[in-house]
């Protein structure tokens, strides 16, 4: 068709080309100016999206003659085309400068002093440094440690340890007991570690050489109890066991836990249902001004209880006491650390504040051992 016979129809292809120099010029600004990725997607969605400008552009495309789509077709593609480009460089172009951004602010000052790590801020709290150090001097001389659960029977807290039915001990005024089972009996929490003795004689033969540190509770709490304390107890089990054999392991213990050469035992009589004869145990210390020293002095501390297993115990654990004899003893964690480390007040022991810690914690890495020094 001669184009002088139909003006308007070039008028309309030119109108038509312009209209896309002019879309292209708009959505190019509009990308130019996107600040960030949001405004971009914007841009990307008007334009390039199903219902977008150039989108519609594009499906004009089918309603045209074969003449006019060869002409159009490489114009709306190239605008689609370049559309796509400058949409996919002014993304990068904004992940740089956010990136920029980020690495101008989250700068590293290499000359600031390193903050402590871990093991140099954290401390070991003074109960754990006493297992530790109890652990230390027991297992050189032969004891094994042991421990058991925290929940109980009162077979194995109360009964087998040769306590009678009604004894003050069992009282719920004494006991925390959890709720009574289907069958009636009771669980509890334990009120010394020995039940941990009982689990090894029954499962385990002579001759037995263990030490059994751990959490106990009792329903008692003033300036000197808290509800849940911790125990240290040892148990010896063989034929020819004595108190001769007590004595040295439990003069050995106190020259070495309280770091002296000498000191001086006073073995008094006493009474525990698990042992007769039964002995409470006071080493010599000097007090003055506040300050206790151990292995020195006039004064009398108590430190433990002990004695010789009571045969009806070593029966109930499965044992003949005409074939084994052994001895037991048990003391206070708690009441051996404030001792040995000079604390006065047991309630903080339990309040888990880090000042506390701080000031009579023990370093982590400082572990004690005989040959390194205990507490050094
Ligand atoms: C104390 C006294 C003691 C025991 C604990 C014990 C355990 C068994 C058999 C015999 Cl299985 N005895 N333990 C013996 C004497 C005293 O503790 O005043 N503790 C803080």
């Amino acid at each position: 068709m001669d184009a002088r016979v139909n003006p308007g129809h070039d008028h309309m292809k030119a109108k038509r080309m312009s209209d896309i120099a002019t879309l292209e010029a708009e959505i190019l600004k509009g990308i130019a100016a996107a600040s960030d990725e949001a405004a971009l997607e914007a841009v990307r969605v008007s334009s390039l999206g199903k219902k977008g400008s150039v989108s519609e552009l594009l499906a004009t495309l089918g309603k045209m003659t074969p003449d006019e789509r060869k002409a159009k077709g490489p114009l709306i593609n190239g605008l689609k085309d370049k559309v796509n480009t400058a949409i996919n460089a002014r993304r990068d172009a904004l992940k740089n400068s956010a990136l920029d951004a980020r690495l101008a602010t989250e700068s590293v000052d290499v000359t600031l002093p390193v903050r402590d790590s871990a093991a140099e801020t954290g401390r070991i709290h003074p109960v754990s440094q006493v297992i530790d150090e109890l652990t230390a001097i027991f297992a050189d001389m032969g004891f094994a440690v042991a421990e058991g659960p925290d929940i109980e029977t009162d077979d194995y807290n109360f009964t087998k340890l040769n306590f009678p039915e009604g004894h003050p001990a069992r009282e719920m005024h004494d006991t925390f007991y959890f709720n009574p089972r289907e069958d009636g009996s009771r669980l509890l929490l334990r009120t010394h570690t020995s039940p941990v003795q009982v689990r090894t004689m029954l499962k385990q033969k002579p001759p037995i050489r263990v030490i059994i540190p751990g959490r106990t509770y009792r329903s008692d709490s003033d300036q000197t109890h808290t509800p849940m304390f911790h125990q240290v107890e040892g148990l010896v089990i063989d034929k020819g066991s004595h108190l001769g054999h007590l004595k040295w392991i439990l003069e050995e213990f106190c020259k070495a836990f309280f770091e002296v050469d000498q000191v001086k035992m006073r073995f008094r009589p006493s009474f525990f249902p698990f042992t007769e004869p039964s002995m409470e145990v006071d080493i010599q210390c000097r007090r003055e001004k506040g300050e206790i020293r151990f292995g020195e002095g006039e004064d009398w501390l108590e430190i433990l209880g002990c004695g010789m297993v009571h045969p009806n115990l070593l029966r109930n654990c499965g044992l003949d006491p005409d074939e084994y004899q052994g001895f037991a003893w048990g003391m206070g964690i708690d009441r051996i650390a404030m001792l040995k480390y000079g604390m006065p007040d047991l309630r903080p022991f339990f309040e888990a504040d880090v000042r506390w810690l701080s000031h009579y914690g023990f370093r982590p890495l400082d572990f004690p051992t005989l040959a390194g020094g205990l507490s050094a």
